[in-house]
């Protein structure tokens, strides 16, 4: 029998794990089954990707930024990606602020669910509050001094913080630029094979995605919150739905003009790593598969892929700050708040910057949105109403940062000429060579 491809394969397998969650879920016994016998299977597959995301990162990397033989191509792709980051992070905000000023979600929570979301949910904000508090104590230029690690081990094990693996990456390579051919061939020749082992890890991680999603789809169905609370909350989810999609339909329409890829080519290329996405809420988890996918399916050379898909996993997540504007004015409207356009302009700049700051992982944006509701005053307690509802909308946001670093690295490619074309006839030969 044909091998089902590996999006089908990924699609069968979460509606597999809904289907199975919710027959389960008829027992009394089943809810608990399902996180103590098949849950920990969903956690396996997407630490197993975790694994891989930072050695795939610094070989992917340092092999890179060491091909670009001169240092000029990498600050030339460095200023494109960023500047390119940030535009569509921009753009994705200002949707989010234009659907939730139009929708006006907020208006449709009443009084007394506003008070018992909040009563139900205010451990849980209270958590995420101290968390976003400590990262807010701060100074102004922690970001910054958080990207040069003190030991590239204890950089390497934290997940949430691969901007200091990325810098690492960067400084090697462009050690390697600088040392005299015949010392760096060797090294370079060693990082060429650690890649290629790398991504043969990724293809076997791969055969097991069906059962993965399978796993953590039936585990999210069992543990989401009581059906009635979507209710109240799903004028909100439909915003920040409306946004995520019309953000998608943004990227398709740049790639369209700037790469002349049809909408389709680029989303049966990508479609696999937007499903992982959606399965493991997590950008960090998703990047290996990003990578292989933008690199073997979208064309994107590999000096490309190495350098933005690492740093757009990273700083770059639209789907994260179309989702903070959203919800920022959304509980600002639960709470009879009305912004006027100044306080709805710092919201632009104020998302970028949580949204730059958020870790790929799941979660992570929800963390951030706390510093985008106390710089526009907007009431804290507020993220006990959105929190129902965070999980299902991560993995949707996830979606969007994926597709906005792969629609990134497509352009990014094209603008320095290093776009291939897979659908020209003999592409395996080409791309294999
Ligand atoms: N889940 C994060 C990611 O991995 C995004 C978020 O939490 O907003 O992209």
């Amino acid at each position: 029998m044909k091998k089902l491809e590996l999006h089908w394969q990924i699609i069968i397998g979460m509606l597999a794990g809904v289907l199975f969650a919710f027959i389960m879920v008829q027992f009394e016994w089943g809810a608990k089954f399902v996180s103590d016998w098949i849950k920990p299977f969903g956690n396996i597959f997407i630490n197993s990707l975790k694994l891989i995301a930072v050695p795939l990162i610094l070989a992917s990397l340092i092999k890179g930024v060491s091909d670009l033989k001169d240092i000029s191509k990498l600050s030339q792709m460095g200023g494109r990606t960023i500047g390119i980051y940030i535009i569509t992070t921009i753009i994705a905000v200002s949707i989010g602020l234009a659907v939730v000023n139009i929708i006006k979600p907020g208006k449709s929570i009443s009084e007394e669910t506003r008070i018992s979301l909040v009563e139900n949910y205010k451990g849980d904000a209270e958590s995420r509050i101290a968390q976003a508090h400590k990262q807010e104590e701060s100074g102004p230029l922690q970001a910054l001094e958080d990207i040069v690690p003190s030991n590239i081990f204890k950089a390497a094990s934290d997940n949430g913080n691969m901007l200091q693996v990325i810098f690492f990456a960067i400084f090697f390579g462009i050690g390697l630029i600088l040392i005299p051919e015949e010392q760096s061939t060797p090294v370079k020749k060693f990082f060429d094979g650690f890649n290629e082992v790398i991504l043969k890890l990724i293809d076997l991680i791969m055969l097991a995605a069906p059962f993965g999603v399978f796993a953590l789809l039936a585990a999210l169905v069992v543990e989401s919150p009581s059906l009635d609370l979507f209710k109240a909350l799903g004028w909100y989810a439909l915003c920040v739905i409306i946004g995520l999609f019309l953000m998608i339909c943004v990227y398709l329409g740049f790639v369209w003009i700037f790469t002349k890829k049809s909408p389709s080519f680029f989303l049966k290329g990508i479609s696999p790593a937007q499903l992982l996405a959606f399965s493991t809420s997590s950008s960090a988890a998703t990047l290996p598969v990003t990578m292989e996918r933008v690199e073997e399916h979208l064309g994107v050379d590999e000096e490309v892929t190495s350098f933005v898909l690492p740093i757009g996993a990273t700083i770059n997540m639209d789907g994260t700050s179309l989702y903070q504007a959203v919800a920022a004015i959304f509980i600002a409207q639960a709470f009879g708040m009305d912004l006027d356009l100044w306080a709805q302009l710092g919201i632009i700049v104020t998302a970028t910057l949580a949204s730059i700051g958020s870790a790929a992982v799941p979660g992570a944006g929800m963390v951030m949105l706390v510093i985008v509701l106390s710089q526009a005053g907007i009431p804290e307690a507020g993220l006990a109403l959105i929190f129902a509802v965070d999980r299902p909308l991560d993995m949707c946001r996830t979606v969007v940062n994926v597709t906005g670093d792969a629609a990134v690295s497509m352009m990014v490619a094209k603008s320095v000429g290093k776009l291939n074309d897979p659908e020209e006839k003999n592409w395996n030969d080409n791309y294999k060579a």
